[in-house]
């Protein structure tokens, strides 16, 4: 008995600081608001890069190269992820083009995010078969959630 009455208030010590550390965050990764709308677009931008040269070369403007297309297909599904947590609280504001929505109806911004990085994820599957038309198709799916997402969630 003693000795769990000892050991309490480390135990809640403990569990109160892992919850603030949780809590924040979101908040801790950026130094001010402004960073983590740059720190989206940024990511978006790479992704934006990458994604581009595939399409040049499934759409014929450039020599079709395997090892290229694997090299960055692996690029945008392992950045995939990263623009979410560029949309913290308070950044509807600012040089950004994120319409409210974002933050409105968050489970469905998640589920949007989720089936961009599902495309993604089997852009990179069908990359590594180094199949043409596996790729082309697989380009055409994940394009299409980019653009949904832009549709729903990006001003003009
Ligand atoms: C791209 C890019 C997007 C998508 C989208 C597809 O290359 O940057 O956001 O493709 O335009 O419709």
């Amino acid at each position: 008995m003693l000795r769990m009455n000892y050991r309490r208030p480390l135990v809640a010590t403990t569990l109160g600081l892992a919850i603030s550390i949780a809590a924040t965050s979101a908040w801790a990764q950026f130094r001010k608001p402004e960073d983590a709308i740059k720190y989206r677009q940024g990511a978006m931008f790479v992704m934006g890069n990458h994604f581009a040269r595939i399409g040049a070369m499934v759409n014929d403007k450039v020599p079709f190269d395997a090892a290229t297309v694997q090299a960055d297909a692996a690029i945008v599904a392992s950045l995939a992820r990263l623009p979410f947590a560029g949309f913290i609280a308070g950044t509807d504001k600012g040089d950004t083009k994120a319409e409210v929505e974002i933050w409105t109806e968050p489970e469905k911004f998640r589920a949007a995010a989720q089936a961009m990085q599902d495309k993604l994820a089997q852009l990179n599957a069908a990359a590594k078969t180094g199949n043409r038309e596996q790729i082309k198709q697989a380009f055409g799916a994940a394009g299409e959630s980019c653009k949904s997402c832009h549709d729903n969630y990006r001003k003009e």
